[in-house]
């Protein structure tokens, strides 16, 4: 049996933690092989911390072979300590007529806190995946707090955004969804955000050769994807959750698989026309186990172009309403 590994989990009594612990507790992220040992984080609330309990009786009610303990907090530096995998779900909602730059400014707050009490106390080989919104920008927030940590550790999750591309191309071609491969998400995970039709392929051939509807292309489908958030919202009168969890199993799955290719938001250093220091979407190769490179050297043409212009400018904007917190 090999040794458990520590999985931190903020936001872990939510709604995405409900569908997204029980997956990791079975072995569906890190692998039938692996034993897990969850360290749950919530806010210091108590009705926060008395869900947390009732969550936990129901992992323990799964007798999940591979649940090898679990800890139950509200203070970081227990949540963090030692953790190898570090999985930011919690962040303060937008509330109702809060502007984006106090939304951006009250999360900074937590990432920053977060960020600092990781680079402290968790594992050498500690790995952090950002979900709680808005993701990129706290995903560089926390990263810029970290001293021992390199900065290509911190990625935020793209990949909900990649899935729901994929099945709509699969859906408009009327092919089985494992025939669309390479679809990759460019930039912020916000309505700006570039599923870049053009590079993907499905059944082999470029999409654009099967799907042949640029209008579709360059309109309904990336509105589609881009705001399928909001669409869930209307219609179940709550975020997505479940599909959330998933595309997070899916984000560490491929991260901790060598040879994996998928969009995952990192540190740009300037490629595809990206800011450098902001966190864009891109795609990445997993080469081993929690390490990745970024696949360089898609063209874009002017349309690409111009949707990874706005979506770059959005996280350049986010940056600079944070600026001084990261200073
Ligand atoms: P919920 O409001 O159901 O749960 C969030 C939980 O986080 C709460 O239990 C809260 O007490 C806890 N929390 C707040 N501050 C905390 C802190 N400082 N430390 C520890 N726990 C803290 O939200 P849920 O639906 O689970 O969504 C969580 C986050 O994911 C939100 O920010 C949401 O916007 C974001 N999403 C990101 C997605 C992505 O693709 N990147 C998609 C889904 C989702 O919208």
């Amino acid at each position: 049996m090999k040794t458990p590994i520590r999985v931190a989990v903020t936001g872990a009594a939510g709604q995405i933690g409900y569908s997204l612990l029980f997956r990791i507790a079975s072995g569906a992220m890190f692998g039938p092989e692996q034993p897990v040992i969850l360290q749950l984080i919530e806010a210091p609330i108590e009705k926060a911390m008395k869900a947390l309990e009732g969550v936990v009786m129901e992992l323990d009610d799964c007798a999940f072979p591979l649940l090898k303990g679990t800890v139950m907090t509200d203070d970081a530096n227990v949540g963090f300590k030692d953790a190898n995998w570090c999985l930011l779900v919690g962040a303060k909602p937008r509330g109702p007529g809060m502007e984006r730059a106090d939304l951006l400014k009250d999360n900074g707050r937590i990432f920053i806190g977060q960020g600092k009490v990781i680079d402290a106390v968790a594992a050498d080989n500690a790995r952090v995946a950002v979900v709680g919104n808005p993701a990129n920008t706290n995903c560089m927030i926390a990263a810029s707090q970290a001293k021992r940590l390199p900065a290509d550790r911190f990625t935020a999750m793209v990949r909900l955004d990649q899935n729901r591309a994929q099945s709509q191309l699969a859906k408009k071609a009327g092919v089985d969804l494992t025939a669309v491969k390479d679809i990759f998400i460019y930039g912020n995970h916000s309505p700006t955000m570039f599923p870049a039709f053009a590079h993907a392929t499905i059944g082999g051939k470029p999409a654009t050769s099967v799907i042949t509807d640029s209008v579709w292309l360059q309109g309904p489908f990336c509105e589609t994807v881009g705001k399928r958030g909001a669409a869930i919202i209307a219609a179940r009168g709550a975020s997505s959750a479940a599909s959330a969890a998933n595309a997070l199993v899916d984000h560490v799955r491929s991260l901790v698989t060598p040879g994996a290719i998928h969009s995952v938001a990192v540190k740009s250093n300037g490629a595809y026309g990206f800011d450098a220091n902001v966190w864009a979407g891109m795609p990445v190769r997993t080469t081993t186990p929690g390490s990745y490179e970024v696949i360089q050297g898609y063209a874009m043409d002017d349309f690409a172009k111009s949707k990874i212009a706005a979506t770059n400018k959005e996280l350049v904007d986010e940056r600079a309403m944070v600026a001084e917190m990261i200073a």
